[in-house]
């Protein structure tokens, strides 16, 4: 038969689970703290130090391994944005699909730093690429391929000039940018 405190136990860790993958936990539940139990899953301390354990490890991994991409020149990391190429040379259609089966999305720059990360792989290839950026209904509002409008922009001299005939959007081998139509061979790169 189940004793009371285990049955306390099991309950507590049921509720303290429930609301954790809810990310609902209130600050109080009004059930005293169980001593060994963690407030966070209702693991035992035990298993929380291990669980903790493993995502370190597994963090640490990560960081060698992208330590190797990077040092062969596999990709380009500027904050929480990996950008990579597979050295192809698509349309557009054909790189934004390349991109989002592999779980990204095509190489879309939102500052100075991230417009040098693809730049660097541009130069690497010597190839302009496409960008994950289009033109919207109107003619020269450019907008990301969520549709959100611009928030940074490097456009070349005179660009964008398509008044809504260059849909696309290419980067130069100096990191600027020109509207384009999207039926060129342009070299694909993804942000992850
Ligand atoms: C070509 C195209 C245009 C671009 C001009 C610049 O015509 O690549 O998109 O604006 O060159 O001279
Ligand atoms: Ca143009």
């Amino acid at each position: 038969m189940l004793s009371y405190s285990s049955y306390m136990l099991t309950a507590v860790a049921a509720l303290l689970a429930t609301c954790h993958a809810l990310h609902e936990c209130p600050q109080n539940t009004g059930i005293p703290e169980i001593p060994g139990l963690s407030e966070r899953g209702g693991l035992p301390d035990s298993l929380d130090t291990k669980a903790h354990n493993v995502v370190v490890n597994l963090k640490h991994r990560l960081s060698r391994l992208e330590g190797v991409l990077t040092l062969n020149g596999k990709i380009r990391k500027v904050g929480d944005k990996i950008f990579a190429s597979n050295g192809k040379k698509v349309d557009f259609t054909s790189a934004l699909g390349s991109c989002e089966e592999a779980g990204g999305t095509l190489a879309t720059p939102m500052n100075e730093e991230e417009n040098k990360a693809v730049l660097s792989i541009v130069k690497q290839y010597n190839q302009y690429a496409y960008l994950g950026i289009k033109e919207g209904e109107t003619p020269s509002q450019f907008k990301y391929i969520n549709s959100m409008p611009l928030t940074y922009s490097k456009w070349h001299q005179y660009e964008p000039n398509g008044k809504g005939t260059e849909k696309c959007v290419e980067m130069y081998t100096d990191g600027s940018w020109n509207d384009k139509k999207c039926n060129f061979y342009r070299l694909t790169i993804c942000e992850f």
